[in-house]
């Protein structure tokens, strides 16, 4: 019998399952991917008394292998926060899904083990971009301002490493990562006592993050502005978390970061307006590859002949 646990590589899906593991330390098989490597449960080949636990991936995308998977006699926890679609009835299944716009998967298993394990929970959400709802944790706790603001550049870092076409743009393997930082209660530990790991994840953020400064602009308008980052590594590493970066210092305007591909398509990440976190997902749908929630969306490849049509677009849709 084995425990498969499989998650997002992003922030909230690493912290959601470092919770889970602090309360209950098994071995188990981590199944994880860049952070747009959403269709894990594809990779399972699972038998009857396994169990899975699948992590901060939407369930509307893994619906098939889901099934599969349920058919086959295995048992399993699903927890989300993306669109799920119907949610299937069956004995061996249990789901803790909210698509929310203020939750995230870490959040959601903070509320399972009624918040034994905040901090990373508030890792997780501040890594989502999820601030008001990190805060009203950190509001709970003990915590000095100076932590908390410890707590939230960590959450950026970790977002920021799940970014990436491949796991070889990566500076963590998100496994990798989640293998580091499952040693520790504590959020505050990892940082202390493990400053040669953080340390290359805070400098390899702020030297993206300069570089990304000095993007093109492509559009920029009243209600919306689009940027290009060149096909380069740096670029697809720090493409999303430039855009929660733009998203916060201009909470009334959309935005998306544009990075061009080999193939001369583009890869693109929508971020809503934070004080009108809608419609990003259906600006997306409208484009071949395109999928996402209201508030933040993406196309995988957008082709070239279709730029212009989705600058105009996204200032439209916000207007
Ligand atoms: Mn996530």
């Amino acid at each position: 019998m084995k425990v498969y646990d499989v998650f997002n590589g992003d922030a909230d899906g690493i912290c959601a399952l470092l919770q889970l593991r602090r309360a209950e330390s098994i071995d188990s098989v981590l199944v994880t991917g860049v952070k747009r490597d959403i269709q894990l449960l594809a990779q399972l080949e699972v038998h009857e008394g396994d169990h899975v636990n699948a992590l901060d991936i939407s369930m509307d995308k893994n619906k098939q292998d889901l099934l599969r998977i349920l058919a086959s006699g295995a048992s399993v926890f699903y927890c989300d926060h993306h669109a799920a679609g119907d949610i299937p009835e069956h004995p061996q299944l249990q789901t803790l899904v909210n698509p929310a716009a203020d939750v995230c998967t870490s959040l959601l298993i903070n509320g399972h083990l009624e918040g034994r394990y905040r901090h990373w929970a508030i890792v997780g959400a501040f890594g989502d971009n999820l601030k008001k709802s990190a805060m009203a944790i950190a509001k709970t706790t003990t915590l000095s301002n100076t932590q908390i603001t410890l707590l939230e550049n960590f959450g950026i870092y970790i977002n920021y490493n799940g970014y990436g076409a491949s796991l070889d743009d990566l500076h963590f393997e998100p496994a990798q990562l989640f293998s580091l930082l499952a040693h520790y209660d504590d959020p505050l530990d990892f940082i202390d006592q493990d400053a040669f790991h953080f340390q290359q994840l805070e400098t390899g953020y702020h030297q993206d993050m300069q570089q990304a400064q000095r993007s093109e602009v492509l559009r920029s308008t009243s209600v919306s502005a689009a940027f290009l980052l060149p096909n380069e590594k740096w670029a697809r590493r720090v493409s999303g978390v430039y855009g929660n970066d733009l998203a916060n210092l201009s909470p009334d305007r959309a935005h998306a970061v544009l990075t061009s591909r080999p193939d001369g398509t583009y890869l693109v990440s929508v971020r809503a307006p934070l004080n009108n976190k809608q419609h990003a997902d259906t600006l997306c749908t409208e484009f071949p590859t395109g999928g996402g929630r209201r508030a933040a969306a993406g196309i995988n490849a957008l082709p070239a002949d279709q730029l212009e049509a989705f600058l105009d677009r996204l200032d439209q849709i916000y207007c």
